[in-house]
């Protein structure tokens, strides 16, 4: 990483060198729900990318322009109000600040975690203090409806892989205790960008997600970025009216190495706001996290030690983004 003088505005920003521009993702593939195919296309998309785009899912396209524009209505409020909600613990409002080991990112966002059998004191007063962001339950009529797509998703994903019974992967986050999370990030345009010529300004740094799955819908801004297995960082075009799933570590290691959780990051545009809402579909705090025995070819190795998500969790929140978080628990 190469940190030359900057903007004072950007003080607290990592800028990125990039040596040539971002190829676009022409490949990524596209998969529609609907398609009789689908199952074995998941599995062959988290075999190669641990990402994919999901086309014909069946969520509102209404749910998801109504919950940007109270996204966009929250995020417009003065600092001091919005700080209300704040500081991240990790859940509530933040602002340039990722996690609480030393990460940032042009970046302010809300966290809050989906089940309401662990709802934060954090969280009842952010829907307290901001009742006008919640209106007509924005927020929680797009969480039903992506979540009821992801457990398909993960139900259609076991049958592609064989995994008996098909809600094998699903029922983890549709248990009550489910430790699931939701997040709605917004990257402000950064109108310092073109003086930076040919660096890159990181909204989001790289990392892969902790949990199972997760489920990113932006509007039509550009800005993420995967990194393919040979290393090469593609950008992704945004498309507001689908969503893009990536594999998490926890799957990961359900699935012995055979799924890959995928390595992604933002970058921060310079005229257009990004927002994005990311629902992270994790299991309850207590589950043990193993590769499921169905997928064990015979004589297979078990690839990683065994740990609970509640361990993996702690750890995961004291490690750096960047970090290959999964280290600590492979086997040597
Ligand atoms: C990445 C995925 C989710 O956004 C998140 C993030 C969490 C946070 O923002 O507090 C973490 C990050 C994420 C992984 C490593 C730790 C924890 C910031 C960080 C540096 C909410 C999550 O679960 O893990």
């Amino acid at each position: 990483m190469v940190v030359l003088s900057q903007p004072a505005a950007l003080d607290h920003c990592s800028l990125i060198k990039t040596c040539k521009p971002t190829s676009v993702f022409k490949e990524i593939p596209v998969i529609d729900l609907r398609d009789p195919e689908a199952k074995t296309l998941i599995v062959k998309a988290c075999e190669e990318y641990g990402f994919f785009k999901l086309v014909n899912h069946g969520v509102p396209m209404e749910f998801m322009t109504r919950l940007e524009a109270e996204a966009f209505r929250f995020f417009n409020l003065p600092q001091s109000e919005k700080d209300k909600a704040g500081p991240p613990d990790p859940f509530g409002y933040g602002s340039k600040r990722i996690g609480s080991n030393g990460d940032v990112g042009w970046i302010e966002y809300i966290l809050l975690n989906t089940n309401p059998q662990v709802t934060s004191l954090k969280t009842l007063t952010i829907f307290r203090q901001n009742p006008e962001i919640f209106r007509s339950s924005a927020v929680n009529d797009y969480i039903l409806a992506v979540k009821r797509m992801a457990f398909e998703v993960l139900e259609l994903m076991a049958d592609g892989l064989k995994i008996e019974p098909k809600n094998m992967l699903s029922r983890l986050l549709r248990d009550e205790k489910s430790d699931s999370c939701f997040r709605l990030n917004h990257y402000p345009p950064c109108p310092e960008l073109p003086v930076l010529s040919g660096r890159n300004l990181i909204g989001f740094g790289e990392h892969t997600d902790p949990q199972i799955i997760s489920v990113l819908r932006s509007n039509n801004t550009s800005g993420l970025q995967i990194c393919l297995r040979d290393g090469t960082w593609v950008s992704v075009p945004p498309d507001q009216s689908s969503f893009f799933i990536n594999v998490g570590d926890a799957l990961q290691v359900m699935t012995n190495g055979r799924l890959r959780s995928v390595r992604h990051r933002v970058l921060a545009d310079s005229l257009k706001s990004r927002v994005s809402m990311i629902y992270f579909g994790a299991p309850p705090l207590n589950e043990r996290i193993v590769p499921l025995a169905s997928l064990l070819a015979k004589g297979e190795e078990n690839l990683y030690k065994e740990f609970t998500w509640s361990e993996y969790k702690t750890s995961a929140y004291k490690s750096r983004l960047a970090d290959h978080r999964l280290g600590p628990f492979e086997k040597t």
